[in-house]
């Protein structure tokens, strides 16, 4: 992905600060050249890094840092803001019922985009529709139909109709169930005549309430111009970036974009309909950095509370930050982790966890914490609710009914939990919320840990 390699970089240096209360020239200096080295291979613009370099290094040799942080924190945050600078706003898509066209170049991924889009509107709890108006490439109507049917969304379309306006129009009659309608057009090599007066020919009969531009990660720079020649033509209100999965460049069209007058709305990142995320620049910023990013777990956390039937409340950080975590609570967190995708993917995510552990693990360290995930599950699945709530009162005659019941683990398991004091699950999840904390060990996860 992206300048995948800034994290580790910095890293490094970063970590080379540890019990410094101040930093020098030369550690700004370091810090600095790691950070133009990575974007200048992600192809962002040689004065764009230029300015970012100059303003990083003067407030980070000017400005105090807050009394109690350490050099690390201040240099650590000084780049996250001028990062999340650089990469601007997200576009605003509100979770309201509204059309949206998307437009753009041939194969920059509008019509996966379509259907990518569609997915997670209905994961937002909207209902969407695709609506497919190219006629000019065969195959367009076939290929959307396919996608959104691995979205699970409604979708219109007419393989025999040869006029992009009157699908157009037909899609919005058919469509008028749907909250969310999502125009998907055709594209060509170039932002030729004929492309343009058919975008305004749609965007007359639509009457969209946002053109999202979709653009191929993989131009670089050249992001740029494009967003700049679609803004004159139709009007870009937002931009999706596409592919970023497959390209090392694509800092090039994620600073470009900000330097036209668009936002960022969408990233795509892969060819399934779920490889979607929606642009939250502090967050890509923390991610990038390796900090983790909460808010993007809290949404897949939220997701996965969705498809188990559970209620949004019962994922309370405040209540595990309060101190109460009872096996009941760590059963939750589990069957909503195991629903939120590959665990070590979940672990980048999480602030303090986040690059830095990840790191130092071993490979297969990931698989044999799943697998003992999935024992405590079994475990737990012979215990009592009142068990459950109470560790501390499991005796050993309950131990011997719960291993008999469960055959697995129990006492590795109940040692652990029972030997874990009160203050640790506090500690990690402060540690969780606090972020920041790169190389932050696991030594608190009890359970999750050796
Ligand atoms: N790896 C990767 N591939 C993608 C992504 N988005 C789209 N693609 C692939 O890019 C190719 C073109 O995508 P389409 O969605 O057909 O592009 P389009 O803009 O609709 O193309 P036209 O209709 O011909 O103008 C397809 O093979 C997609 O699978 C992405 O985020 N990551
Ligand atoms: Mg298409």
């Amino acid at each position: 992905m992206v300048l995948d390699n800034l994290g580790s970089s910095l890293r490094g240096s970063l970590e080379k600060l540890r019990g410094q209360s101040r930093l020098s020239e030369e550690d700004v200096e370091e810090i600095v050249r790691e950070i133009q080295r990575a974007l200048i291979q992600a192809d962002v613009d040689i004065a764009l890094v230029q300015s970012l370099s100059d303003d990083i290094k003067e407030r980070a040799l000017e400005e105090e840092p807050p009394a109690g942080t350490t050099a690390r924190d201040h240099i650590l945050r000084i780049v996250y803001e001028e990062l999340v600078a650089l990469v601007g706003d997200s576009t605003e898509i509100p979770l309201e019922p509204q059309t949206i066209v998307l437009a753009g170049l041939q194969g920059s991924g509008k019509t996966t985009t379509a259907a990518k889009m569609a997915w997670w509107f209905s994961k937002k709890g909207l209902r969407p529709a695709v609506i497919q108006t190219d006629t000019f490439r065969p195959g367009a109507y076939d290929q959307a139909r396919q996608m959104t049917e691995r979205a699970e969304v409604d979708f219109y379309g007419d393989p025999d109709e040869e006029d992009p306006v009157r699908i157009a129009r037909d899609g919005l009659d058919e469509t008028a169930d749907a909250d969310v309608r999502i125009v998907d057009t055709s594209g060509r090599s170039g932002l030729n005549e004929e492309l343009v007066d058919e975008l305004e020919e749609i965007e007359a009969e639509v009457d969209p309430d946002r053109n999202l531009l979709v653009l191929d990660a993989a131009i670089g720079q050249g992001a740029k111009d494009q967003a700049k020649a679609f803004g004159d033509a139709v009007g870009v209100d937002g931009v999706v970036i596409t592919k970023l999965d497959g390209t090392a460049k694509g800092g090039g069209a994620l600073a470009a974009v900000d330097q036209t007058d668009s936002t960022i709305a969408f990233l795509g990142t892969g060819e399934e309909v779920q490889d979607i995320e929606r642009f939250e620049p502090s967050g890509f910023i923390s991610r990038l950095l390796g900090m983790g990013d909460l808010k993007q777990l809290t949404e897949r956390v939220e997701r996965a509370m969705e498809e188990t039937g559970q209620d949004e409340d019962d994922w309370d950080p405040e209540q595990l930050m309060e101190g109460e975590f009872t096996l009941k609570d760590m059963r939750k967190q589990m069957n909503a982790m195991n629903r939120m995708g590959p665990l070590d993917q979940v672990m980048d995510m999480i602030p303090g966890l986040g690059g830095g552990l990840m790191d130092k693990l071993p490979d297969d360290a990931m698989d044999v914490t799943q697998d003992r995930m999935r024992n405590f599950e079994v475990v737990m699945g012979s215990m009592t609710e009142e068990e459950l709530e109470n560790p501390r009162s499991v005796g050993r005659s309950q131990v011997e009914r719960i291993a008999r019941g469960s055959g697995k683990m129990m006492s590795r398991m109940m040692k652990q939990f029972q030997g874990m004091g009160d203050g640790d699950m506090q500690r990690m999840m402060k540690q969780m919320q606090g972020g920041g904390g790169g190389g932050g060990g696991m030594g608190g996860m009890g359970p999750f840990g050796d």
